[in-house]
């Protein structure tokens, strides 16, 4: 079905005048749809990956508990302009969260948060912090989520050792025929695989308690108003448990590399340490009060844990042939794995610096 027909199954105000495709996400498929009337709402009309989220009606019951808990705790802090600090689910004509068509695709809507800026890439300190500081946020809005634990929508989402597991299959299996070009990374990344076990062994020893965790953390999942100060967090596909080192890491990961994430230049990639520190601080100063010391101890590490763990998902998908991330070209998933691992080898030379950091802020 055309995104014009499926506006019609969706209970909103207004008339639809345009429907565009928004948005760089590498899973979902994004469009903004613009209402005519000057006091209509916009909305964010989505299909779901449902190859990738294989239960979406759990998927979206988890993100209708989040959203109404986030929003609860705002109406009760008496915030203002509460439609923009929280994404709002818009319903289908017969109440429901998502619209399945006769293809097989699965529809949602949200409300559009208007004068909102998501950025790929970071162009300050201060959008740094606000990065930060909108995770950490989101962090103690969902950590007295009242029920059952969330759905785990993804399973093992960053579960490094299952990961690891399935890779050396991939490697093992060469479905396509792309190792050979390839051995030497493969190499790198395989000869730290019993490092990056270590959050899932702590978090199975007790160590570290499983929360609510994001789990998509990318800067272009945080939405800041025009001065740069946090509006909220978006992508909440994700969100289900996990440790909390998941959530600033892949921060880290995503907005405080020099580089892009697949630049093809590997010179221009590696770790900025103003940006680190922006995000640290911003994350730290929300969240301090309710992490224990040894998650904080875990908070360093999980930028390198989450810059390797997406070395290896780039490079299992293009060994796999393409099948899980959207690609602009036969190369792009190696393009970004490779950047991964420069990056990843950057955080190893200034490992010290960056404990040295996060120790300043606990
Ligand atoms: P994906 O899972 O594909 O990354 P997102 O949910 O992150 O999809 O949406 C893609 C982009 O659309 C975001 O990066 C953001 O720029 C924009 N966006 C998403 N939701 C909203 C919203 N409710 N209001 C305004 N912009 C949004
Ligand atoms: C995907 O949906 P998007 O583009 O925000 C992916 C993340 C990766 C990211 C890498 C469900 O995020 O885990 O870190 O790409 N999301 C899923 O760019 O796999
Ligand atoms: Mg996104």
């Amino acid at each position: 079905m055309t995104p014009e027909l499926i506006t019609n199954q969706f209970s909103i105000n207004g008339t639809v005048a345009t429907i565009k495709p928004f948005g760089n996400g590498l899973i979902n498929t994004t469009y903004k749809v613009r209402t005519s009337e000057s006091d209509a709402p916009n909305y964010l009309l989505q299909i779901v990956n449902h190859h990738i989220f294989k239960n979406v009606s759990e998927l979206t019951r988890n993100i209708e508990r989040v959203t109404s808990h986030i929003r609860g705790k705002l109406e009760e802090q008496e915030a203002h302009d509460i439609d923009r600090r929280v994404l709002t689910p818009v319903k289908t004509n017969d109440g429901k969260g998502f619209f399945k068509d006769e293809e097989d695709n699965y529809w949602r809507m949200f409300l559009f948060i208007e004068e909102a800026h998501s950025y790929d890439q970071l162009a300050s300190v201060k959008q740094a912090e606000a990065g930060g500081r909108a995770f950490g946020q989101f962090q103690k809005l969902v950590s007295d989520l009242p029920g059952e634990p969330l759905y785990p929508v993804i399973p093992g989402f960053h579960d490094t050792e299952m990961r690891i597991k399935n890779f050396k299959e991939r490697v093992k299996e060469n479905p396509v025929g792309r190792l050979e070009d390839v051995q030497q990374d493969v190499d790198f990344l395989l000869e730290r695989s019993d490092e990056y076990k270590k959050i899932i062994q702590m978090g199975r020893e007790g160590k570290i308690p499983q929360r609510i965790v994001h789990q998509d953390t990318k800067f272009n999942n945080v939405l800041l108003d025009e001065n740069d100060d946090v509006l909220c967090v978006i992508d909440l596909d994700t969100v289900m448990p996990g440790y909390v080192c998941y959530d600033i890491g892949d921060a880290i990961r995503n907005g405080a590399n020099t580089g892009k994430e697949d630049d093809p230049n590997l010179d221009n990639v590696g770790i900025n340490m103003e940006l680190f520190e922006g995000f640290m601080k911003g994350f730290l100063q929300e969240t301090n009060g309710i992490l224990t010391r040894e998650e904080k101890e875990t908070l360093a590490f999980g930028a390198k844990l989450l810059t390797y763990e997406q070395a290896v998902r780039f490079m299992d998908d293009f060994l796999d042939g393409d099948k899980y991330y959207k690609t602009e070209s036969v190369e792009h998933n190696l393009i970004r794995a490779r950047a991964q691992i420069k990056l990843l080898k950057s955080m190893e030379e200034k490992f010290d610096r960056m404990e040295e950091i996060v120790s300043r802020y606990i």
